[in-house]
Parts: structure tokens; sequence; C-alpha cells
């Protein structure tokens, strides 16, 4: 049987399936937000536990940083201390030797964004975290989400929450979540050295490499940072275009994440 082409049956079988998708993730145990490696390594882990993980990215593709590799060359370079983590997902690693592994950028994103989806986590693209909830004792319990476009478009148009039980903030550079809390919660303390974002140092690739996975915590009631944002929130230091960090602290904040919501 051929199938009849009728697009309005097209138009009504993506409203039904994007409503139908996104109602079943209106109440989470963690939101993710931001679909880097930390971000997607996060989602793998803790969904692969059966928690029902959902990561919302603002832009309309996954991977964040990793296809621009560095300064535009579509390669990572990753430490011996994150090898495994990559190979679980099938990325192929050329070892070049002292400990140093070298994946191709798009094969990272692919396998990456692949390998969450089949452990249950759900994408969401195109949609911008723009805001927390938060309970009566000021814990973060939700997301604010809104288009990506109709940020950049400056438009007038109210959000829509999601209920998480917890926030992973994978937003890298920005550490935006972490930034909505201090800004709008009054008298937020963020466990880093100043109770506020501290804000990133520069490149001490070996210093950030060493830190990240620790530095990974809760740093907000309801709210853990991984990836680049912990460096932000915290004042560590850069590290440039080696990535295995970034892996080792999407990891670091599954295992916090299932520690939190374990009864
Ligand atoms: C929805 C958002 C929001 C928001 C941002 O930048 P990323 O790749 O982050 P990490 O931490 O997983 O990886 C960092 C790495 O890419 C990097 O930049 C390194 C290693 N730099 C070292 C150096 O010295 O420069 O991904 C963050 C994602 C992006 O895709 C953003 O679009 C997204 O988060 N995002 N999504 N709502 N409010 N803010």
């Amino acid at each position: 049987m051929s199938t009849k082409i009728d697009a309005t049956r097209i138009t009504s079988l993506i409203v039904s399936s994007f409503a139908e998708d996104f109602l079943a993730d209106v109440k989470l145990d963690v939101a993710i937000v931001g679909a880097g490696p930390a971000g997607l390594t996060a989602a793998r882990l803790v969904a692969s536990q059966g928690y029902k993980v959902a990561v919302f990215e603002r832009n309309l593709h996954v991977g964040g940083g990793i296809w621009g590799g560095g300064m535009l060359f579509p390669r990572l370079v990753v430490q011996e201390e994150a090898k495994a983590l990559l190979e679980e997902v099938g990325i192929s690693l050329k070892a070049c030797g002292e400990g140093y592994y070298v994946a191709d950028s798009v094969e990272t994103v692919s396998k990456s964004a692949a390998a969450a989806i089949d452990a249950g986590a759900h994408m969401w693209v195109g949609m911008t975290v723009e805001d927390v909830m938060i309970d009566d004792q000021q814990r973060v319990c939700g997301v604010v989400l809104n288009w990506g476009a109709v940020q950049k478009a400056q438009l007038h148009v109210d959000p829509l929450a999601v209920q998480a039980r917890v926030v992973i903030d994978a937003t890298g550079h920005d550490c935006d979540v972490l930034r909505t809390i201090e800004r709008k919660i009054p008298g937020a303390r963020l466990d880093t050295p100043t109770g506020g974002v501290v804000g990133e140092r520069p490149m001490n690739a070996a210093l950030a490499e060493a830190q990240i996975a620790e530095l990974t915590r809760e740093v907000y009631p309801g709210v853990i940072a991984a990836g680049m944002a912990v460096n932000a929130a915290t004042g560590a230091p850069r590290m440039g275009p080696i990535f295995g960090g970034m892996f080792l602290s999407g990891q670091r904040a599954a295992q916090i994440a299932a520690q939190m919501l374990s009864p």
C-alpha cells in the first residue's frame, strides 16, 4: 500500500505527536539545561538508571561546544581518565600516546546524543530555559521555558513551566541557570567561594581538568552544576579544547542526581 500524501494529515501528526510527548515531560525527575558534552553525558547516565529525564537546549541542534572543537578544527582531545565514557557510546578514539586521545566532533555529538536518547532521555531543542520555579522554601523545583526564537526576537511571550525534582545546569560558560537564581532569588547563596557566581578564570588546562569532577555538585538546593558551568560558577580556570573533564563532570552530575533522587 502506498502512502496517500495529505498536507493537513502531516500537520496534525506533527502537532499531536509534539503535544503528546511534551505533556509526558511536564513532570520530570531530572531537567537538564544545555545539550553540550556535560549535559548529554549526564542525560544518558541518569536515564539509564530508569529516571525520567529531559534535556532542554536553546539551539535547534544538540552538541554545544563539541562542534567547534578547537578554533573550528572539528576535533577534541580527551585524556585517559575520560576514555571509557566516550568508548562506551561507540566513539572511536585515536590514541596519540602519553594518555592523549583525539575524537572527531561530528561523531562525538552524534553518538553522545544517540546514546542518551537510547537510554531514554528526551531531547527538546529550540527551547530556552529563561527562569526557574521555586517552592516555598526557595528550593528550585522546575524550569521555565520559552522558544529560543522568541528570546532571539525579543517578543513578549509568556513561558511554560516544567516540574523537576532535580535540575542540572549544563549551560556551559554562561552558567545561565545559576545566574538566574542569583539574580532573581533574594538572598540566594550558592555553594561557591563567594556565595555567588564567581566567573571563570584564565586558562590552566591541567588544573581545570584535575578539579572539574570534584567541583561538580549541588550548587543551590535542587540544582547541580556540571561542565563549564561549574568552572564559571566557582571561579575555576578554563581548559581550552580538552573535553575529558566535561564528560567526567556529566558523569559526576548523574551520580549526584541519583543520590538526590534515591529515597
Ligand atoms: C537552554 C541553554 C541555555 C538556556 C545555554 O557550552 P556547552 O558545550 O557546555 P559544556 O559545559 O557541556 O561543555 C563546555 C565545552 O563545550 C567548552 O566550551 C569548553 C571545554 N571550553 C573550554 C574553554 O576554555 O573555552 O553546551 C552548553 C549548551 C549549549 O548548547 C547552549 O546553547 C545551551 O547549553 N544553553 N539551553 N536554555 N538558558 N543556556
